[in-house]
């Protein structure tokens, strides 16, 4: 029975998301469009499938079709990331990072990470989250001066703590991040080195972002950012860790892998492996350079004064606006962002003073630069002027632009 005859609420719910998405420019910078094939793999049988354990050694029977798709994923993601370990059953970047933290530390361990106000991440040690609760966290954050990373303080601070465990890598850094130094800094104080790279995956795995593997001891990573696949999380390691990683994953953290999951990672890799996706890749970043001039040319202030990769932070005090009034405002036109806190943010997290905007999701449509100019446009004089005339103006003009690039 067609999931319409059987259940029409959820039906109607998901034809109305399909609409949403449509007819929004998404510019959640976390957020992609999957293929196809990848949603194909995502809705086939291994949703049903038990299979505790790793290929060839697992607890349960008839797990033949479940090694072949793990082992496909494995492989894949070897080509693409040339790490000597991974593992690619964690559920999602949380529990890459829950299970990487609890294969190397014991709870109250002392752990460095960016500060979630700055651009870090919950799971890099907020408070509220089991990562703040579990450990010591010593936060570090970007320079109040050019909101940049600042390597001799965060050297500083890790020599004086001596952490042992760092984690590098953020969810709203709009700038390139020199896994080297930070490796030279754990080395020089004897601190292990993780690299969240969730958000610029795919811009790694496309060779357009300094590359973690070389440097860490550990990268985690989701799968359904920049890198476009189902949303999930791997873990790359050195062997050292591989024996401590699987154990931790499975059965430290987690029970059943989600094998459907896993084979739509290995779509999704054997996607990223294609000359397409690297063009893809470079796109993204074009794009999102382009929005950033046009933004800057227009007086909008940007968090760093730029982007080097997918994502860029906009700075609204000088508008006097608050970044929940910006994220309303512009989804009332169909230009979906998410309010983020600016470095050292005045404002409450859930009031804030930014927004950030990315391009993965435009760039999957086809957008490219000239279409970026139209929405740098949009989103200026909505910013700058948020009258009647200019928002009914702006709805047509993403309605317009929506029109012209489907989802694929
Ligand atoms: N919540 C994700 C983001 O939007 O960046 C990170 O996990």
């Amino acid at each position: 029975m067609s999931l319409k005859d059987k259940d029409l609420a959820v039906f109607r719910a998901l034809e109305a998301e399909q609409k949403r998405q449509t007819e929004h420019l998404e510019m959640i910078a976390s957020e992609n469009l999957t293929s196809s094939a990848v949603r194909e793999a995502l809705g086939s049988r291994l949703t049903d499938k038990y299979a505790e354990g790793y290929p060839g050694r697992r607890y349960y029977g008839g797990c033949e079709n479940a090694d072949i798709v793990e082992e496909l994923a494995i492989e894949r993601a070897r080509k693409i990331f040339k790490s000597d370990h991974i593992n690619v059953q964690p559920h999602s970047g949380t529990q890459a990072n829950i299970s990487s933290y609890l294969a190397v530390l014991d709870i109250g361990d002392k752990v460095m990470g960016m500060d979630l106000s700055c651009g870090g991440h919950l799971t890099h040690g907020h408070p509220l989250n089991f990562s703040g609760k579990y450990f010591e966290i010593i936060p570090y954050g970007v320079s109040k001066e050019d909101s940049c990373l600042d390597y001799e303080n965060i050297r500083e601070i890790a020599l004086r703590e001596r952490p042992k465990l760092i984690i590098c890598g953020a969810s709203a850094y709009p700038r390139e991040i020199d896994f080297y130094r930070f490796s030279e800094i754990a080395e020089e104080c004897g601190a292990l080195l993780l690299a969240d790279i969730a958000h610029i995956a795919g811009l790694v795995a496309a060779g357009l972002h300094p590359d973690p593997v070389p440097f860490c001891d550990i990268v985690t990573t989701t799968t359904h950012k920049t890198l476009r696949g189902p949303r999930g999380g791997m873990i790359l390691c050195r062997q050292e860790y591989a024996a401590a990683i699987d154990r931790s994953v499975f059965p430290g953290n987690q029970g059943g892998p989600l094998m459907h999951s896993i084979a739509a990672k290995a779509v999704c890799f054997g996607e990223v492996l294609t000359e397409d996706y690297r063009k893809y890749a470079s796109q993204v970043i074009k794009n999102a350079q382009r929005l950033a001039e046009v933004l800057l040319d227009s007086g909008i202030e940007l968090v760093s004064g730029g982007t080097d990769n997918h994502l860029l932070l906009l700075d609204l005090r000088s508008l006097k606006m608050t970044g929940k009034e910006a994220e309303a405002l512009l989804q009332s036109i169909g230009i979906v962002v998410n309010k983020n806190t600016i470095p050292y943010d005045p404002e409450k997290p859930f009031v804030t003073s930014g927004i950030r905007i990315g391009t993965p999701v435009l760039t999957s449509r086809g957008m490219k630069e000239k279409e970026m100019e139209e929405v740098g446009e949009i989103i200026s004089g909505v910013l700058k002027k948020p009258l009647e005339k200019t928002l009914s103006a702006a709805s047509s003009k993403v309605a317009e632009l929506t029109g012209q690039f489907p989802l694929r």
